[in-house]
């Protein structure tokens, strides 16, 4: 089939934001996005309808094909006309299912204003149904419903159409258990504002059943919450059946106007009686409702699943080519007779599906009418996305609050502000773009070129001295210009050729124009992340004209506004790009020439007044990482560019060069670290890359003492050769023996833990509004991290490495070099150690009351009356001063500012002397907390109270004078920090020491037969299940299961081996997981000799892990390698 709409007829389509809508299609794994897609794109003619469905051809890149799962997020503009004879220009994003690529997903929902949600009608709703509801839910956009997978049912379950009528409707609940769970969720969260569906979009009009909404005013007592627009029905509308492989779907809709001419029944009767209780009344005629009650069938089976089911039993089931024929000619369809005669039922099926209820305009229907067009953005979410960075849209500059008219008019006009917004950046090969593509000719210039070379023939018969067989290049006439181009078959690149030292990609934003027009040329303004329209205001009010740096790499610290110039602009379709001359509001285009502006995702605007938009939020964390180097040396330049353009082609990659000069990469899991190396290899970098293993990250704990030894013995060895007060409490003197310091470590509770985790922000907020806004934390901030911890190792490892006794300790704290002093205080002053930045700008010091009102709860509630009682002098937190670790004051007369409360305006507080030395046993606890003493990894959940801290002034210290001191020890700030850092690490050790792993939540979907199979990897891998339910109807299993992260490599294709390919795993990361055993745990007991030998070589996974990670980074092991060694014999080969 020819293309049936051209570029230029896109893109007049464009101008009418009215008519364009803007969606993505969203859901689990493997059910069937793309090859809805498929569907839709034939319809356009883009695709043959035969390969449809087959070809996945938005899945554009190879490793995509050969894995069969999407990895980008990709576009395409399509053309639908409606029943009514309206055109309407549709931008299709397609986005992956697995959940490493859930960034793709942020960055499709963020563009568009509807979505379709697919469920696999076997599998029903799945981990990622889940996530992507929820995400399109908080990201305010309205979803439509595809039940997709029908024919499974049939072909796989054999269901029967009654049953298979109660199987889709368990799954339709399913679905709205999650809608009423957010609903729900949202409403209780902000009693007094209107959920963002439920009011937004232009169908909200159609009137709800009055009982329900009587129901809801009762039950929850606000007059505006009709919840009825949030849940999917067919009645409504909003609901489709299908099939995307056999190329078919079907709304009720269809089915009530082919019946209520048939049966003389009212179309609006039946469009609310076919899905649901009803069944016909044969002798009356009437539809009467309780069909299940009175064993009759309803409707929904007796129309329409039971034909759909005659289909596929004579085509598929019992291959009766009569019965097929029979069908053809009653459905009055025109299938040609090679696809009636073709042996593959699928053929057959697809030939008759596809004329018969044709799945793209059902879609596009169902888009078009219940989706909101582009110009139709409500107004609460055009004020939710300029009020990212404030706390509500009233607070915002009156410049910015003016912008909100154009958003929600999507004014496309000359004069309206320009405000565009990039979420990704995506890198295209130079070759592709339509610039540099060789253009096949049209029909005038071929029509023209067979003129002129008919010209130039008959001149040269008509030339005298023309000898036959004699070229003109053979009689030394040179060819002009013009006949050479007529020589070659296609028109030439217009741009000269890319210069050999271009890098092969360029990128390309994904963005959408929300109000203005753009215009290639175009200068705009790229806001920063932190850009602050109020400040930028005020700038701009003082100097007259906004000074913006050329590129992100010139932008001068405290400034985030650069500029750039829009240099090119395309229509995304699909695996092509078509350029355009304007994108006025509404529209999702591409955007060249912003490589040296976006990193990841901007704002682009002709106005400061306008606010960033909020960044992308993406429910996965980057938890694998692995370091990667060239496996030429010296391929490495290439690999640091390729790494660079890595970093701005991914939305959930994390690049950073450590201190050693390790480049390592980020990513969210092992599919997705192999796309990135394979885009670095191929791509990226152009060279073979080597990756380490991958790195997992652990952390540190302390735990209360075990009760019961290894073999369930009671320990009842008494501890008590020290007083209760002083076990488990370590004091330290610095060497110029002029402070000391007293600590103890105490495991916090888990909840606890979770309320620090939960508040991070928050105290990050509280930390530096005491300690003055240091105004920190650029766009590199992750980078300089990195560096930052990579130094802080070293200068750690060298400032008390394993401080076991208490002279060692000393004497390395006397190495401690004055540099090394300087360089630590440094670090920890620059932005190195900056905390996350307060959300909005401001603290709220009555969360931060109830946040401590809640810590002291808890921790009374968990039995620890000490800490809760302390609860108002936490000293601070770490790492990174926001981190789940609390360092408490409990120093005998030293009262402190509080740190939930604001600090007070006049300094009039008495200096206590220790006030001086504050920040030093801060800035040691930081240290400690960032690298414990196990593997130097991060701690967690553990409380340091600071018992005692005495600070004697230099003259009475009895050693020499202060300068004397100062000299031999270095500045006693330096000396603090270093001794509240030993103590810290020395009362941790003092405590029962556990190690921590990252665990994966993992979901499974398999068949019974391959149940057990699974159960056995998992178990081997130190996994545990936590439930696996038989899925409603079908004979597969849904399990649940917790992995440790480090043993979960290569799990999917260990679990694919083992079952034949019949379960693949999805990997979350869900929480962190404390080990029971001791790392150091040797047997003592006699119990423990006879169980475990005197080796007690039996696997202690604790310190296996904590030795990988020790060995890894050069840290010393304790490891005997050849321990009772025997004396080695070689045996005789005597045959
Ligand atoms: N039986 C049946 N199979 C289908 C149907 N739709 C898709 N499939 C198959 O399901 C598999 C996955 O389809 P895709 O379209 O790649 O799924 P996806 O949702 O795009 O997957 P990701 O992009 O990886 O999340 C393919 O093998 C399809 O052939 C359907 O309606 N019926
Ligand atoms: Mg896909």
């Amino acid at each position: 089939m020819p293309r049936t709409v051209t570029p230029a007829q896109l893109s007049a389509l464009q101008r009418h934001p009215e008519h364009v809508r803007n969606i993505c299609i969203l859901a689990h794994v493997d059910h069937g996005k793309t090859t809805l897609a498929d569907a839709l794109v034939a319809s356009n003619g883009v695709i043959s309808a035969r390969l449809a469905g087959r070809l996945r051809y938005l899945d554009s890149r190879p490793d995509e094909q050969r894995r069969g799962i999407t990895m980008k997020s990709s576009a395409i503009a399509l053309h639908h006309a409606d029943a009514a004879g309206a055109h309407h220009l549709i931008n299709l994003i397609d986005s992956p299912g697995h959940v490493d690529f859930s960034s793709e997903v942020s960055t499709a929902v963020r563009l568009c204003d509807g979505a379709i949600v697919l469920v696999d009608a076997v599998e029903g709703v799945c981990a990622q149904t889940k996530a992507v509801l929820r995400q399109a839910w908080t990201e305010g956009i309205r979803p439509v419903l595809v039940l997709n997978k029908i024919d499974r049912l049939v072909l796989e379950l054999g269901l029967t159409p009654l049953s298979a009528h109660l199987h889709l409707s368990q799954v339709l609940e399913q679905v709205n258990v999650v809608m009423a769970e957010l609903f729900t969720t949202e409403f209780l969260e902000r009693p007094s504002a209107p959920p963002p569906d439920a009011a937004a979009g232009p169908d909200t009009s159609e009137p709800a059943d009055p009982t329900t909404r009587d129901m809801a005013d009762w039950a929850t007592g606000l007059e505006d919450a009709d919840d009825s627009a949030v849940y999917f029905s067919p009645d409504a509308g909003n609901v489709l059946f299908a099939s995307a492989y056999d190329g078919w779907g079907f709304g009720i809709k269809h089915f009530s106007k082919i019946y209520s001419e048939k049966l003389g029944i009212r179309e609006e009767v039946l469009l609310k009686t076919l899905w649901g209780d009803y069944y016909l009344n044969a002798k009356t005629k009437r539809i009467m409702k309780g069909a299940q009650e009175k064993a009759k069938v309803p409707l929904f089976v007796q129309f329409i699943l039971q034909n759909v089911w005659a289909v596929y039993e004579a085509i598929a089931v019992r291959r009766d080519r009569e019965a097929t024929e029979k069908i053809v000619s009653s459905l009055r369809l025109t299938v040609s007779a090679r696809d009636l005669r073709s042996t593959d039922s699928r053929v057959q099926l697809q030939a008759v599906f596809s004329q018969w209820l044709p799945l793209a305009p059902a879609v596009l229907d169902m888009v078009v009418t219940h989706l909101p067009a582009a110009a139709s953005l409500s107004e609460e979410r055009a004020q939710r996305l300029l009020a990212a960075t404030a706390s509500s849209f009233d607070r915002l500059p009156a410049e910015t609050r003016a912008l909100l008219p154009h958003f929600t008019r999507c004014s496309g006009a000359d004069d309206a502000p320009c405000i565009v917004f990039v979420s990704k950046m995506v890198a295209v090969d130079r070759a592709e773009l339509p610039e540099n593509r060789t253009r096949p000719l049209t029909a005038e210039e071929m029509a023209r070129r067979r003129e002129e070379a008919r010209r130039r023939h008959a001149a040269r018969a008509a030339a005298p001295d023309n000898e036959p067989g004699a070229g003109s290049e053979a009689a030394g006439v040179p060819l002009s210009e013009q006949q050479m181009a007529a020589l070659r078959l296609a028109e030439p690149a217009t741009p000269s050729e890319p210069a050999a030292a271009d890098p092969r990609d360029v990128f390309v934003a994904f963005a959408r124009v929300f109000s203005g027009t753009v215009r290639p040329g175009q200068r705009l303004f790229v806001l920063g992340p932190k850009h602050d329209p109020a400040v930028a205001l005020r700038r701009l009010a003082a100097a007259g004209a906004v000074s913006a740096a050329a590129s992100l790499a010139e932008l001068p610290a405290g400034q985030h506004v650069t500029e750039c110039s829009v240099e090119s602009l395309y229509l995304l379709m699909g695996r092509a790009l078509e350029p355009l001359e304007a994108a006025p509001a509404g529209c999702v285009v591409g955007v060249g020439g912003l490589a040296d502006h976006v990193l990841k995702s901007a704002t682009l605007a002709s106005t400061v007044a306008c606010p960033a938009f909020s960044e992308l939020s993406s429910a996965v964390v980057p938890i694998v990482r692995v370091a990667v180097e060239p496996a030429r040396p010296a391929d490495l330049p290439r690999l640091v560019a390729g790494l660079r353009l890595l970093n701005q082609a991914d939305a959930c990659v994390r690049v950073t060069v450590q201190e050693s000069g390790e480049h390592v990469l980020v990513t969210a899991g092992e599919v997705h670290l192999q796309r990135c190396l394979d885009d670095l290899r191929e791509r990226f970098a152009g060279c073979e890359v080597v990756a380490s293993p991958p790195i997992v990250p652990f952390r540190e704990t302390i735990v209360e003492p075990p009760q019961l030894d290894m073999v369930n013995e009671a320990i009842e060895e008494a501890r008590a050769e020290q007083p209760e007060a002083a076990q488990g409490l370590v004091e330290v003197t610095t060497p110029s023996r002029q402070a000391t310091i007293a600590v103890r470590a105490v495991p916090l509770p888990p909840d606890v833990v979770e309320l620090l985790d939960a508040s991070a922000d928050l105290l990050a907020g509280l930390h530096s509004r005491r300690h003055g806004d240091s105004g920190g934390g650029d766009r590199h901030a992750d980078e300089e991290d990195e560096v930052a911890s990579g130094r802080r190792r070293r200068l750690l490892s060298e400032a008390a490495s394993e401080p076991q006794a208490g002279e060692e300790l000393e004497k390395s704290e006397t190495e401690l070099s004055e540099k090394n002093r300087l360089e630590l205080h440094q670090l920890l002053s620059a932005g190195g150690e900056a905390p996350p930045e307060p959300a909005a700008g401001t603290v709220s010091w009555s969360r931060a009351r109830r946040c401590r009102d809640e810590l002291r709860r808890r921790l009374a509630a968990a039995g620890r009356h000490q800490l809760a009682e302390l609860a108002d002098s936490v000293w601070s937190c770490g790492p990174r001063r926001c981190g789940p670790n609390l360092l408490f004051n409990a120093v005998p007369g030293y009262a402190r500012l509080s740190l939930w409360a604001p600090p007070p305006d006049s300094a009039a507080e008495p200096p206590s002397p220790l006030a001086a030395f504050d920040d030093c046993v801060v800035h040691g606890f930081q240290l400690a907390t960032a690298a414990g003493p196990l593997c130097e990894e991060p701690m967690r959940g553990v409380a340091f109270v600071v018992e005692a801290l005495a600070v004697r002034p230099a003259e009475a210290a009895e050693s020499a004078p202060a300068g004397a001191a100062a000299a031999v020890c270095g500045p006693l700030s330096g000396q603090i920090v270093s001794a509240a850092l030993a103590a810290c690490r020395r009362a941790f050790q003092a405590q029962p020491q556990r190690l921590m792993v990252a665990m994966y939540q993992c979901q499974v979907h398999v068949t019974g037969a391959a149940l057990g199979r699974m159960y056995s990897v998992i178990g081997r891998r130190g996994g545990r299940v936590l439930h696996g339910d038989m899925n409603e109807g079908s004979h597969s299993f849904s399990v649940t299961a917790y992995v440790p992260v480090v043993e979960s490599f290569s799990l999917a294709q260990e679990l694919r081996k083992e079952t034949s390919g019949l379960a693949a795993p999805q990997l979350v990361f869900s929480h962190w997981e404390t080990l029971e055993t001791d790392p150091f745990w040797v047997p003592t007991t006699e119990e423990e000799y006879l169980l475990f030998g005197q080796k007690a070589d039996t696997e202690n996974a604790a310190r296996r892990h904590m030795n990988a990670v020790r060995r890894r980074k050069g840290l010393a092991v304790d490891e005997k390698i050849v321990e009772f060694a025997e004396k080695q014999r070689t045996l005789a080969r005597k045959k």
